[in-house]
């Protein structure tokens, strides 16, 4: 299967409280491949634009408030099946939905602050990752190769 690639983002609770070294060795010790990696701290604008679909819920302002609370780690992961094996690495959405041994399930019990995101589909991982890496992304995949 040719390969896929999609966005996981340590999310500010997860830079907070250090467990960034640790969703990377999840990462790695499935196999999964790290082609690109960015710390950064999203403003307003660039939260408003990447959360989008979300736009006008009743939850939009906490989460826009969450996500510029601090700096994120942003990491392009590329393998076959990337965006369904990321998903099921970090778990569900509603934390009573999340699998044990998933990396929300087993460091967060919230709903919003929940250390981690993925991208949810194909369309979702390519527009997210031109969000946070720019053109730049579609080229680094096979550097360490
Ligand atoms: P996921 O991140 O699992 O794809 P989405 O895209 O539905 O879930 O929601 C994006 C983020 O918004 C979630 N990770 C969570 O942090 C927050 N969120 C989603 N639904 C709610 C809600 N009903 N109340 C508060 N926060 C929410």
């Amino acid at each position: 299967m040719t390969s896929e690639r999609t966005l996981l983002m340590v999310k500010p609770d997860g830079v907070r409280r250090g467990l960034i070294g640790l969703v990377i060795a999840r990462i790695e010790q499935k196999g999964l491949v790290i082609s690109n990696m960015r710390m950064f701290r999203m403003d307003d604008a660039f939260a408003r634009t990447f959360y989008a679909e979300h736009d006008g819920r009743d939850f939009f302002p906490v989460l826009l408030s969450f996500m510029t609370s601090g700096p994120v780690v942003a990491l392009q992961i590329e393998s076959p099946n990337a965006i369904a094996l990321v998903r099921t690495t970090i778990g569900a959405t509603r934390p009573e939905d999340r699998l044990p041994g998933t990396i929300r399930a087993d460091f967060s019990t919230q709903l919003t602050e929940n250390v981690v995101h993925a991208s949810a589909s194909s369309s979702d991982a390519e527009r997210e990752l031109v969000l946070v890496f720019g053109s730049s992304h579609a080229t680094l995949g096979t550097e360490h190769e």
